[in-house]
């Protein structure tokens, strides 16, 4: 295990929310200027070298805030730019194989749909795990039904790393998501999607502080 994560609103890219790269980018830093500390790049149907740039442009401005960067599944891409950890899902390498790889220094997250699949992960040696979908999404179909916050009161009693709430999580659901027992929040359009991403940003980061 790295530790504790230290952060507790998980940013997560998603560039087909904006019409290039370069907004994407200004998004994250507007983000990270709110006071938000993590950010996972999530760009999985990318190519390598598209990812990487991604990697590298991301790294750079996380450093600039003293933020957390984690990749999504690619353990070479987060080593290669000396990211902060891993992001690992359904089919990524397994924690437990992830840790030989990046050793104790770097973070894993994963991603997890049930309780059964969180104390997994635990087990394999992760550091924090997002469980979800908690709410509807906006896309049904590529995150599976929601699974509501009874999950996150079974998962919170069954392992004792930190649950990040995924999916659906807005403002208004942090209250809930929070009383479920979720120590943190995982959030791509509720952040990225309007137009004043530092307000959104904010306001997430005002909610759970
Ligand atoms: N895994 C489960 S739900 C989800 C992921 C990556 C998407 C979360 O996106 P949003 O827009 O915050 O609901």
């Amino acid at each position: 295990m790295a530790g504790a994560p230290g952060f507790t609103v998980y940013l997560i890219t998603d560039r087909r929310l904006f019409a290039g790269a370069t907004l994407l980018y200004e998004a994250v830093e507007a983000a990270l200027q709110a006071g938000i500390r993590a950010v996972q790049l999530r760009e999985k149907d990318l190519p390598l070298r598209e990812m990487l740039a991604m990697a590298y442009r991301l790294r750079e401005i996380t450093v600039r805030h003293g933020a957390r960067l984690l990749v999504n599944d690619r353990i070479d891409v987060a080593m290669a730019v000396a990211a902060d950890g891993v992001h690992l899902g359904r089919e990524s390498m397994p924690a437990g194989a992830a840790r030989k790889v990046v050793g104790e220094g770097m973070l894993i997250g994963v991603s997890t749909h049930s309780v059964a699949e969180a104390r997994d992960a635990e087990r394999e040696g992760a550091d924090f795990v997002t469980l979800g979908p908690v709410y509807r999404t906006a896309s049904k179909l590529r995150y599976g039904p929601p699974l509501g916050t009874d999950v996150l009161v079974q998962a919170k009693a069954a392992v004792a790393v930190p649950v990040f709430a995924i999916g659906g999580i807005t403002q208004e659901k942090i209250t809930e998501v929070r009383e479920a027992g979720a120590d943190g929040v995982a959030v791509i359009s509720a952040i990225l999607g309007p137009d004043d991403v530092k307000s959104s940003a904010g306001e997430f980061m005002r909610l759970m502080t």
